[in-house]
């Protein structure tokens, strides 16, 4: 029981002082923007620029989804609530299950709820940085969808998902950073 209470405690610990980090991380993003009281403004947003210029996501070829999944306004302006979520998800602490989720609505670029043949392409042609031919692309989207379309209704579902990246981790390999 106190063994228990103790890392409670701990844990807690943790996660206040990584809050309060990534809260510094975040004013510093915009120190203009946002106050150091920031409960005198909880509201204010840092824009989608500043934040798809930070090293974490620069390089990323989805940091644009990343952002629009991640922040309320669905344009990639985040609050802190947005920007706290955000790190969460990604940090390579989170559940497989969570990160699944996300990357799933990440891929799911028009917000269907489902990975259709376009998502996919599009998805592929952004793991594999533009390396493949759109021939090559093709092929591989077939693939996965031969593979992880169980019900055949010729898209994935989130189960579908789910599923196949049991058998292909390196769909989440874009969706780690270090916290
Ligand atoms: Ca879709
Ligand atoms: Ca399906």
């Amino acid at each position: 029981m106190v063994k228990t209470h103790k890392s409670a405690v701990l844990q807690f610990l943790v996660i206040t002082s990584r809050s309060s980090r990534l809260f510094y991380r975040f004013q510093d993003l915009a120190p203009q923007l946002v106050p150091l009281d920031y409960n005198s403004n909880p509201n204010v947003k840092v824009p989608y620029e500043v934040i798809s210029s930070m090293p974490e996501l620069k390089d990323n070829p989805f940091r644009e989804r990343i952002a629009q999944v991640f922040s309320h306004d669905g344009d990639g302006n985040m609050t802190l609530d947005d920007f706290l979520d955000m790190f969460s998800v990604m940090s390579e602490m989170a559940p497989r299950d969570l990160k699944a989720y996300y990357a799933f609505k990440i891929y799911d670029f028009n917000n269907d709820d489902y990975i259709c043949p376009s998502d996919l392409e599009k998805t592929v042609t952004k793991l594999t940085r533009g390396e493949l031919t759109p021939e090559e692309v093709g092929l591989v989207c077939e693939k996965v969808l031969n593979e992880a379309d169980v019900d055949n209704d010729g898209r994935l579902s989130l189960d579908d998902f789910q599923n196949m990246i049991l058998h292909a981790p390196d769909f989440l390999s874009t969706f780690h950073i270090r916290v």
